[in-house]
């Protein structure tokens, strides 16, 4: 794997964008990244079940926490990936999931990440990487709660179902099609 030793510097990123199976398997292949944690953030109920955040009524959006090497991927570039890889201008809603729970979110850790996220949105806002304006919400990160064992590397384990192929699969491919030189080596042998 092209992440540096254990012993360097870590910083934790709290992302939603839609299905967390999608998020998941983009920053799975990602250069820098060390690992990818499915779970909720960002609303009020406790150790919220799938069932329960589905349900739009624990104010939970699906998130995945990245714990990444900030030498090798920067807090910018990761949001520049996240932003190309789900739609930040449809509020509560990717596609055919619809939703509170859908939402594009940051959860920023500490005020430069905030920061960050801003100067990101206004760059791609005016590069007009998407037509409409983002609604991207910008939230103080308070707890994440992890989703059940089995959405863990939902695509890699479940290649034949219908979401992995129609709706995740294309993200990913245009995730290694426009940052392949952000792929980490491992995932040439992984697709
Ligand atoms: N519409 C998809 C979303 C899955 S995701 C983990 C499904 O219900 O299978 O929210």
């Amino acid at each position: 794997m092209a992440s540096a030793d254990s012993t360097g510097p870590r910083e934790v990123a709290t992302l939603g964008g839609g299905c967390f199976w999608c998020t998941e398997a983009v920053f799975s292949e990602l250069r820098g990244v060390e690992r990818v944690d499915s779970g909720y953030a960002g609303g009020t109920t406790t150790n919220p079940t799938y069932e329960q955040v589905c349900s739009g009524r624990t104010g939970h959006a699906e998130v995945v926490q990245v714990t990444f090497d900030p030498r090798l991927l920067s807090f910018h570039d990761l949001l520049t990936v996240f932003f190309t890889v789900h739609d930040p201008t449809t509020l509560n809603r990717q596609g055919a999931d619809v939703g509170t729970q859908y939402r594009s979110v940051v959860l920023y850790h500490d005020a430069h990440q905030k920061a960050v996220a801003e100067q990101v949105i206004r760059e791609l806002e005016e590069a007009k990487l998407w037509r409409h304006k983002f609604v991207t919400e910008l939230s103080p990160f308070s707890v994440f709660f992890p989703a059940e064992e089995y959405h863990r590397d939902y695509f890699r384990r479940n290649p034949s179902g219908g979401y992995c192929q129609f709706v995740i699969a294309p993200k990913v491919a245009k995730f290694r099609s426009k940052f392949a030189e952000r792929l980490r080596s491992s995932s040439v042998t992984r697709a």
